[in-house]
């Protein structure tokens, strides 16, 4: 049966700081999956020049707004949407900026899995640690920690390391049921549809494989996540889901 059929649904959303990288993960997911179309492309490559680069600014597959284009940051939340044979997925890009933080509430309120964005080189930021809490408050069972940015901090194992250690401490305060963290670059391209040649200390999965396969437990978590009441406090407890 095809996943339209079906009507599997995988529903992920991007999260952390402004400026980690959100928007360029998304665009060069979809740019190396070719989910892009080739006029959309040409758009892209149209407004990239305009702005003095020379190959593709993958941010502007998602930040469309003038208003995005302008200031250079993601204000709406933006969704994309693509199928395999298995499942659908729908992508929501959402903003980093603090002054957006409801626009970001609104992406990941129906999210099954957060892509939590972190620069390797500025580390864990308040912003970061604010939507994993925002994360684990919505309900979203799967946390996938993208620490991008590796090529600014030449790959090094170390940092990776560093940055996984701190944040698992307070992520495993949060109750999610999955958290993975995956060391890539959203700009060149490493891990995230393609493995690199340049983590050989890294055996885990890619951005584009880690919800496909790792976590198998998908038709359960695709129903609606629990909801925090309006007392703050869960509609049911976290062991259930
Ligand atoms: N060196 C390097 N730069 C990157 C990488 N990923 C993104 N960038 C750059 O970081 C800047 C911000 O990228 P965006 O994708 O717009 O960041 P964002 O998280 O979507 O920002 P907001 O949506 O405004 O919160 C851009 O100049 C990107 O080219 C990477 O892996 N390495
Ligand atoms: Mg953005």
């Amino acid at each position: 049966m095809s996943a339209i059929a079906s009507g599997e649904v995988v529903r992920l959303c991007t999260m952390g700081s402004v400026d980690d990288g959100k928007s360029t993960l998304i665009g060069r997911l979809l740019h190396d999956r070719k989910l892009v179309l080739d006029d959309q492309l040409a758009a892209v490559r149209d407004a990239s020049a305009r702005r003095g680069w020379d190959g593709l600014d993958l941010s502007l597959i998602t930040d469309g707004l003038r208003a995005e284009r302008e200031q250079g940051i993601t204000i709406d939340v933006a969704y994309r949407y693509f199928a395999t044979p298995r499942r659908r997925f729908i992508l929501a890009d959402t903003p980093g900026h603090v002054q957006y933080t409801r626009n970001t509430v609104t992406g990941a309120s129906t999210a099954q899995v957060a892509l939590l964005l972190v620069d390797a080189e500025r580390g864990i930021g308040e912003q970061a640690r604010r939507h994993a809490f925002v994360a684990s408050l919505l309900g979203v069972p799967h946390l996938a920690v993208c620490v991008n940015k590796m090529d600014k901090v030449d790959w090094d194992e170390e940092r990776f390391v560093a940055i996984r250690e701190r944040l698992s401490r307070f992520a495993a305060l949060l109750g999610f049921r999955d958290v993975a963290f995956i060391p890539l670059s959203a700009l060149h391209g490493d891990n995230v549809a393609e493995r690199s040649r340049r983590t050989p200390w890294y055996d885990g999965r890619r951005v584009c494989s880690a919800w496909a396969m790792r976590w198998s437990c998908f038709p359960r978590a695709c129903r609606r996540p629990s909801r925090p009441s309006r007392t703050g406090c869960r509609s049911r407890p976290r062991s259930r889901r």
